[in-house]
């Protein structure tokens, strides 16, 4: 939005105190050095300065610790999708991740010390440390970060904002990435491109005619369902509760198994956050979500992780969650944020998180946004986080079936093509370099990320049908195509006996086989689909049939060690290759596939609050909305909570400490 030339002239004081004053008064207080990266918003420029922010406002703030030895990590995240590697599928646990590549523990501790020292509440530590989250008055943040914070307005709302960039005790400088939190002029936003009322399907069909179901998609994707996601769990990173009847609702109406137990919601902040509320409006995400990754793979748990709120500070608070929880190998989010609006900071932060999340095992898939080229108020660019180089971005298509989807012939009956959809978000980012896997494909010279990797059915037309708030909806965006291509992962997983990481260099090492759709036409308004890689598209669709025939199985392979010991041993490891290649003489077993069990439960689901720091107990609120058996969450402890085993504390371990064990 433009404004008008004396806001315009406004808004240039802003960033000229800002600069002009950087960093007021922090050289008193031992301030006076940035972070590795800016963390003011770019939304900034755009404002109306309105003075001075009271100081008894009260914000949430993350401070981001960087990873230690980029280099090194990048190197591990290339051999462990190398299966020429000894480290090929050599996933690290958590605790190998924290030992080798998170910030270190004194780094930790100091800033959580600088935090307090000012006043702030810390209100989250994270076993990998690359987080601390904190809560306090503006008169507090002031003090801890050098700012000033100030009211503002932007687009005819009120917002604050820290009109300088934070500065850090100078030692601290080295290993802070910046700070999330110090403004709210972004949030992030559901990827639905378009909601519908309908009149319930089949029921009605006339006027209703025609809309894909699970049943369709599944016909149009060629998915067997010789793997549907048995034993695996697919995490939804969003905001925003499902309703159980919802999904039963959904399941019933096309035949689907009710969803597995162990599938639940897990709020990530104070269980009476907004975000993790069921809401009219914005749970339409989450039931796309939920609806088409359990239709895609009906035989994985899935667990919808919320954000307290649609801030940035409580997304990356979640993101962040999900890789320390581990709950899952497969992960989708269908919510993000132009590029250009966020900060450097908030971006490398997640970024961070993700190349975690890659080195523990975990795919996530993010949709690219659904206003095509253009992402940002008509600026060319594109979505995050679908820009990370950690995650496969999915754009979307506009899909044809081959006979059906009539009301004389309403099923779908198989893949007839594909054109891009006009609303796909794609192109390059102006943020991240390029990740080593994007490459061959026709993908265009330049060191620059190109957004997405892949694209699956997104347009508005013939669009999706979702139950929501008990009735029918007919639903587009790419936020339908990430949960399905989470749920082709979570089949990948099954098939290979573990999980598959970063799929970004098995997907491109694909291009030109069938077990991809190249998507040659349409257009996203800047680019254009085309033979190979494109700016739209990706790499295009999936076939699953074919996909899962050309991905990784899992096999046993006995090999003799060759050092003389005092005694002659074999060692059995499980490997898994591709198995359209030949990487090793080595004589090999294929186990045999593992048998798909499709168990019918009760579909209600346990909503599981854990309190949101680290030092007290897990609180656990189980709400079932049916008088059937209610599923549990194997709950995962977070740092510091009391425990009885292992177990309890998921990737960690229960210590003893004074009269209790805590996980540690
Ligand atoms: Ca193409």
């Amino acid at each position: 939005m433009r404004f008008p030339t004396i806001a315009r002239s406004l808004a240039l004081i802003v960033l000229t105190v800002g600069l002009a004053a950087a960093p007021r008064g922090a050289a008193a207080r031992g301030l006076g050095a940035p972070g590795k990266f800016p963390s003011l918003s770019p939304h900034l420029k755009d404002a109306v300065d309105l003075g001075r922010a009271p100081t008894s406002e009260r914000h949430r703030v993350v401070v981001s610790l960087d990873v230690r030895d980029r280099e090194g990590l990048e190197a591990f995240l290339a051999d462990v999708q190398d299966p020429s590697s000894p480290r090929y599928r050599q996933f690290l646990s958590q605790a190998d991740f924290d030992a080798l590549y998170a910030p270190t523990p004194a780094q930790e501790e100091a800033v959580v010390d600088h935090l307090r020292g000012a006043g702030l509440r810390v209100t989250e530590r994270f076993p990998n440390r690359l987080l601390v989250g904190a809560v306090g008055s503006v008169a507090a943040l002031e003090r801890a970060f050098g700012v000033e914070m100030h009211s503002v307005q932007r687009a005819g709302k009120r917002h604050y904002a820290a009109v300088d960039e934070p500065s850090l005790p100078a030692e601290m400088a080295s290993y802070v990435v910046g700070v999330v939190g110090l403004d709210d002029l972004s949030e992030r936003h559901p990827h639905v491109g378009s909601v519908e009322p309908a009149a319930a399907p089949r029921a009605a069909l006339g006027s209703n005619c025609c809309h894909l179901s699970p049943n369709d998609v599944f016909a149009f994707y060629d998915n067997t369902a010789a793997a549907s996601g048995a034993g695996e769990t697919i995490v939804i990173a969003g905001a925003y509760a499902w309703h159980d009847t919802d999904n039963t609702g959904f399941n019933s109406q096309w035949g689907l198994p009710q969803l597995p137990a162990g599938s639940a919601q897990v709020c990530t902040g104070p269980s009476t956050s907004a975000g993790c509320k069921f809401s009219s409006q914005d749970s339409i995400e989450i039931a796309l979500d939920v609806e088409y990754a359990h239709g895609t793979a009906p035989a994985a748990r899935v667990l919808n992780y919320m954000s307290a709120s649609t801030s940035n500070a409580d997304f990356t608070t979640m993101y962040n969650r999900i890789v320390t929880d581990n709950p899952g190998h497969v992960v989708s989010t269908s919510w993000g944020a132009c590029e250009v609006a966020l900060s450097a900071a908030s971006q490398q932060t997640d970024d961070n998180i993700f190349a975690n999340a890659n080195a523990i095992g975990q795919s996530w898939f993010a949709a690219s946004g659904d206003s095509g080229s253009r992402d940002c108020s008509n600026i060319l660019g594109v979505d995050n986080p679908a820009n990370s180089p950690h995650m496969i971005g999915v754009g979307g298509t506009r899909p044809a079936c081959s006979s059906g989807l009539t009301s004389a012939s309403p099923a779908c009956g198989g893949y007839g093509s594909e054109s891009a959809w006009s609303g796909s978000g794609g192109g390059v980012s102006q943020v991240f370099a390029r990740p080593a896997f994007q490459s061959g494909c026709g993908v265009p010279a330049g060191t620059r990320r190109l957004v997405p990797d892949v694209a699956l059915e997104a347009d508005t037309s013939p669009g999706n049908y979702v139950a929501e708030n008990g009735s029918w909806w007919i639903v587009g965006g790419t936020s339908d195509a990430a949960p399905q291509w989470a749920g082709l992962a979570a089949e990948l997983a099954q098939q290979s006996g573990g999980p598959l990481g970063n799929p970004g260099a098995l997907l491109y090492g694909l291009c030109g086989t069938a077990a991809l759709h190249d998507v040659t036409s349409g257009s996203n308004g800047d680019y254009s689909a085309g033979v190979g890689y494109d700016l739209v598209t990706g790499l295009g669709s999936f076939d699953a049939r074919n996909l899962l025939a050309a991905g990784p199985t899992s096999t046993t392979t006995t090999s003799t060690t060759t050092i003389t010991t005092t005694t002659s041993t074999t060692s059995t490891t499980r490997t898994a290759q591709p198995s359209t290649t030949s990487t090793t003489s080595m004589p090999s077993t294929t186990t045999v596939p593992s048998t798909t069990t499709t168990t019918a439960v009760p579909a209600t689901t346990t909503t599981t609050a854990v309190a949101t720091t680290t030092t007290a107990p897990v609180t656990t609120t189980t709400t079932t909305s049916t008088s059937s058996t209610t599923t549990t969450l194997a709950a995962c402890f977070p740092f510091g909570s009391s425990c009885s085993t292992n177990a309890d504390c998921c990737s960690r371990s229960c210590k003893r400490k004074g009269p209790g064990k805590f996980c540690k």
